[in-house]
């Protein structure tokens, strides 16, 4: 029977286990570059099938938290290269989650300039700065011009990944953020060919997938999406039909997977979308993600709900989470004070079963 400890082939990587380790911020990257404690801390976990890493942005403008890497100097390569480096020695995958934070950003990391975002709606709330919270502010609404160089800036970001040794790119199209901005009504007012109908609302999504599979190879490529998370105040009216459209084009484009948070923000299931239906409409591997445990991640695999579960606080205070549930032993439990920023604690110091 297929479980969690079968192999999978992704392109032309054979995954030891479909066991992932989820995206997860953890701003322990001064100046944006990458370090030897993020180093150690994803070698830990390297027994993953796979690793996708915390988001990491594409570009200045994209972003939009204190301490997060970015994947487009050549220093950040460099700070990079000891991460996969890392991964790779452990005989494990990993692949670099590509992140524009869009509207969900602050003047002070653009010299007092607004962010950029579909339409010039600010979101409620408050971003995070190395000054502390401060509100959101109406983002500026990006010119059709300057479509193709968000593009771009996509497209370079994923050369940049396979420079620094990573064995693929996640697109962060999830959570708010501005690929997400795009796909949705709440936050998409545009009257030009990037906003209005669903069609027109997922072209960036198609375009930045076409350019960065062009760059790199279309078995490199997944995609995270969160269809009924309303993190970072993102609202649509259609969500079902809107994320179903979004299965199809990227099947079209043959990615290699779908990365989908089934849940909301606090973890709960919201009916209003039915996610075999999008899963449905995708002929990739799909990542299934939200809340699982063991048992539940065994059983979407058996009833084929996914191909691959990502697990996100189970991993973050398990660095030998295979292990653990190889071996139905006791997880340790994570501390929320130290999921962001910081030092080593809580980050590289959470025992493994044979510490
Ligand atoms: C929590 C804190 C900061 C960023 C996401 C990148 O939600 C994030 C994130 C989550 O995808």
């Amino acid at each position: 029977m297929t479980d969690l400890f079968s192999p999978v082939q992704l392109g032309n990587l054979e995954l030891s286990n479909r066991i992932v380790m989820a995206p997860m911020t953890r701003n322990r990257a001064p100046q944006g570059i990458p370090t030897e404690l993020m180093a150690e801390y994803y070698r830990q976990r390297a027994s993953a099938g796979l690793i996708v890493t915390e988001g990491a942005q594409i570009s200045e403008q994209g972003i939009g938290y204190p301490a997060t890497p970015g994947i487009h100097t050549d220093e950040q390569i460099e700070g990079w290269k000891t991460v996969t480096e890392a991964v790779h020695d452990a005989r494990g995958h990993i692949f670099c989650q590509l992140w524009h934070c869009g509207r969900i950003s602050h003047p002070d990391y653009h010299g007092g300039s607004k962010p950029v975002a579909p339409s010039a709606i600010v979101a409620a709330g408050q971003a995070f700065t190395y000054e502390g919270l401060k509100d959101f502010v109406e983002p500026r609404a990006l010119d059709a011009d300057e479509i193709p160089g968000i593009v771009d800036q996509y497209r370079h970001a994923a050369a940049c990944a396979m420079q620094a040794g990573f064995d693929g790119v996640e697109l962060h199209s999830a959570n708010g953020y501005l690929l997400d901005q795009f796909l949705r009504d709440g936050t998409n007012r545009r009257t030009d060919v990037y906003g209005g109908s669903i069609e027109n609302r997922i072209r960036l999504l198609k375009e930045v997938t076409e350019a960065v599979v062009a760059e790199i190879g279309a078995d490199k490529v997944g995609v995270r999406i969160s269809p009924v998370n309303a993190f970072n105040d993102i609202h649509d009216s259609e969500p079902q039909a809107l994320f179903n459209q979004v299965a199809e084009m990227l099947t079209d484009i043959g990615i290699a997977f779908l990365h989908v948070v089934e849940v909301t923000m606090a973890g709960d299931v919201d009916r209003a979308v039915d996610m075999s239906d999008i899963r449905r409409r995708f002929n990739g591997l799909s990542i299934a993600n939200g809340g699982y445990d063991k048992a539940r991640g065994n059983a979407a695999i058996a009833d084929g709900r996914a191909d691959l579960v990502a697990y996100g606080i189970p991993y973050l205070a398990n660095p030998d989470l295979p292990e653990r549930f190889k071996q139905d032993a006791a997880l340790n439990e994570a501390d929320q004070a130290t999921f962001y920023g910081g030092d080593e604690h809580g980050y590289t110091d959470y025992p493994t079963l044979g510490d």
